[in-house]
């Protein structure tokens, strides 16, 4: 089974252009296709209550991304448009490093436009359809999330070196992918691959075993990550308009520290860590 993007999307090499982005073509969906939506949906949408933060839930009701089936991009993309200035665009699959910057950086979000099989159900490597869109789309309505994703977008065309990009890459996977938020209703979630995926869900609220650490950008641009199972660490912004700050100046004066430190793995605890504990007061609804 290859993982191979042009395949996923049934696309050939010659009908992808240089910045990847593709026709979403949303009438080739099968019934199958929405059918799969739908029970994703339903189950995550149930699951994410009192577990998400409200920012995610409001924009997911602004969107109308509903059970109902796969969204159009073109629908999503009037609202998203007139309220944070982003728009969505289709892609094949993961497009390379600077091609996902130079998008980000002008508010364009890529996204897959296929959805993954019915035995693929409870996980994926590769982004697809519900990952990005409803993992991320609804934050996109957000101006501190919108503003931060941009900015890393051109933050990332800014650096060249290898390892200074891997630095970069952390920031955004521990907060726009799996990053947690301190909430007047207690720990909540705020990152896409933990929002679309029902196993780490629960287990990024509830577990005992992973750690809590709270958001240090350089302590985060520091830890390595695993991408192939639940994350060993999670970072806690303290509220959801707290994004680090990745303009030029706050951005390097960060890198240049992470640079000067050794690297840390997924599971590592060091003396500076603030560690968070799993908040009593968050509970699922009672009904
Ligand atoms: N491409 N479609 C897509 N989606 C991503 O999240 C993505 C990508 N290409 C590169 C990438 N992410 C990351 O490695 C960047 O954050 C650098
Ligand atoms: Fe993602």
């Amino acid at each position: 089974m290859s993982s191979d993007p042009f395949i996923r999307s049934g696309l050939q090499p010659h009908q992808i252009p240089a910045d990847f982005v593709v026709d979403q073509r949303h009438g080739s969906y099968t019934a199958a296709d929405h059918e799969t939506w739908s029970k994703l949906h339903r189950r995550q949408f149930e699951l994410l209550r009192g577990r998400v933060c409200d920012e995610y839930f409001a924009g997911l009701a602004a969107l109308g991304i509903a059970a109902d089936g796969i969204p159009d991009f073109r629908d999503l993309n009037r609202a998203l448009k007139a309220a944070t200035g982003w728009e969505i665009v289709a892609v094949p699959g993961l497009v390379p490093d600077r091609v996902f910057f130079s998008h980000l950086a002008e508010r364009r979000f890529p996204a897959g436009f296929w959805i993954r099989r019915p035995e693929e159900f409870d996980y994926i490597e590769e982004p697809d359809i519900f990952h990005d869109v409803f993992g991320h789309v609804p934050l996109l309505m957000n101006p501190a999330y919108a503003d931060f994703v941009a900015a890393y977008g051109a933050a990332g065309l800014r650096y060249g070196d290898p390892e200074d990009l891997a630095r970069l890459a952390r920031l955004y996977w521990y907060s726009v992918e799996f990053g947690l938020v301190e909430t007047d209703q207690g720990l909540r979630i705020f990152g896409a691959g933990i929002a679309s995926s029902p196993g780490e869900t629960v287990y990024a609220l509830e577990s005992g075993k992973p750690n809590r650490i709270a958001f240090d950008p350089v302590r985060v641009m520091r830890t390595r990550y695993k991408i192939d199972d639940f994350q060993q660490s999670y970072f806690v912004l303290p509220g959801f308009e707290t994004m680090p700050d990745l303009s030029a100046e706050p951005l390097e004066r960060a890198m240049a520290q992470a640079r000067a430190l050794p690297e840390l793995e997924a599971d590592a605890l060091i003396a500076e860590d603030r560690r968070i504990a799993i908040d009593d007061r968050r509970r699922r609804p009672a009904a």
